[in-house]
């Protein structure tokens, strides 16, 4: 089994959570963000992924000053422990604002929030030393098609990435699509309609994208041909890879768990396009079931990241000479056996 690799790992702190699901509340006692970050160098990870208000807690109710401040302070506490903030993300999924969206909201005060809380979280990357946002998408889109102009929403979502763009010259924007939960319809479903936003845009560089496996199988599509996709177009700024057993809820299995041979193509097109030598992280946006007991549960994590180690060593051991051939035969009866195989270790 694979230990060394020169990828780097990254999670959220809400990828340790208390277990609430949409019905039930917590199973497991509160565990506290700032605990969490002394779990992650022994686990193998150095990045952190944030929500605006995981890095400043109680965000809306503290001035300016005290948000930069705080954002300082927990930007100097991960450099003193050797671990780097990957991104942040606005979470406009919580404010009374945001019951219908923000950008795409038919309400303009809702929309000033929802610009406003995305420059704090320009403010707060910059000040915990992140150069990328993350726009999971989550409201914008809708419940029922009727109730906004969708033509008009892609219109204000290609404004609000120029003014994030104008905003700070430096910045990235990372947009991560998801095809719907909580929304029936989202607006920017699939990395497609991400990757045409960035180019829409007045600084397509600085926009790509984060790929969530579980996103891409919700939307039907491949996670390693959508990977594919951002990265023939250099607009691959995270991945969150996981898995998902279906079309149904957002599941956020541990990576491989559904679908190994998916999860195997997956790590094969990120090594084989030389993924991380720009400085990207291998994310992952995993859930523990809700029946694990005890506190913290940190087992779907470390089983992710080693599976996708054990992953990394079938595709560097993946005979290219045999794939190339079969390949051109046209024998893609052998070529799949062959793959299976390799997965299974059988000879
Ligand atoms: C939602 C999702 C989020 C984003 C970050 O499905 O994946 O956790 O990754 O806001
Ligand atoms: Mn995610």
């Amino acid at each position: 089994m694979a230990t060394q690799s020169s990828y780097r790992f990254s999670f959220g702190p809400w990828n340790i959570s208390e277990g609430a699901d949409p019905f039930g509340p917590e199973v497991r006692p509160a565990f506290p963000h700032e605990s969490k970050y002394a779990l992650f160098k022994p686990m193998g990870f150095d990045g952190v992924q944030f929500h605006d208000d995981d890095v400043v807690p109680d965000l809306a109710n503290i001035s300016h000053a005290q948000i930069m401040d705080k954002a300082t302070k927990v930007g100097l506490m991960l450099r003193n422990q050797g671990l780097v903030p990957e991104f942040v993300a606005p979470r406009l999924w919580f404010a009374e604002q945001t019951v219908d969206g923000g950008y795409t909201s038919n309400s303009a005060s809702d929309r000033a929030y929802a610009w406003e809380r995305t420059q704090r979280t320009v403010d707060i990357a910059r000040a915990v030393g992140s150069k990328a946002i993350v726009l999971w998408l989550a409201r914008e889109g809708s419940y029922i098609r009727e109730a906004k102009d969708a033509r008009l929403a892609y219109q204000r979502l290609l404004e609000l990435v120029n003014k994030v763009l104008s905003y700070d010259k430096g910045i990235e924007i990372w947009i991560e699509p998801k095809p719907n939960e909580p929304t029936d319809l989202a607006y920017v479903p699939t990395t497609g309609h991400a990757v045409a936003l960035a180019y829409a845009s007045q600084d397509h560089t600085r926009v790509k994208t984060v790929i969530e496996s579980a996103h891409a199988i919700l939307a039907g599509l491949d996670p390693s041909d959508e990977m594919a996709f951002a990265l023939s177009h250099n607009k691959l700024g995270s991945v969150h890879l996981n898995d998902q057993n279906g079309l149904k809820y957002d599941q956020d299995k541990n990576f491989g768990a559904a679908n190994l041979r998916a999860a195997f193509n997956q790590v094969l097109v990120l090594d084989d396009a030389g993924y991380g030598k720009n400085g990207e992280f291998v994310g992952l946006d995993v859930k523990t079931f809700r029946t694990q007991k005890g506190s913290p549960i940190t087992a779907h994590l470390k089983a992710s990241r080693e599976l996708f180690l054990i992953l990394l060593d079938k595709v560097r051991s993946y005979d290219r000479k045999l794939v190339e051939q079969y390949r051109e035969a046209r024998d893609y009866e052998a070529l799949e056996l062959y793959t299976l195989k390799h997965l299974l270790g059988a000879k």
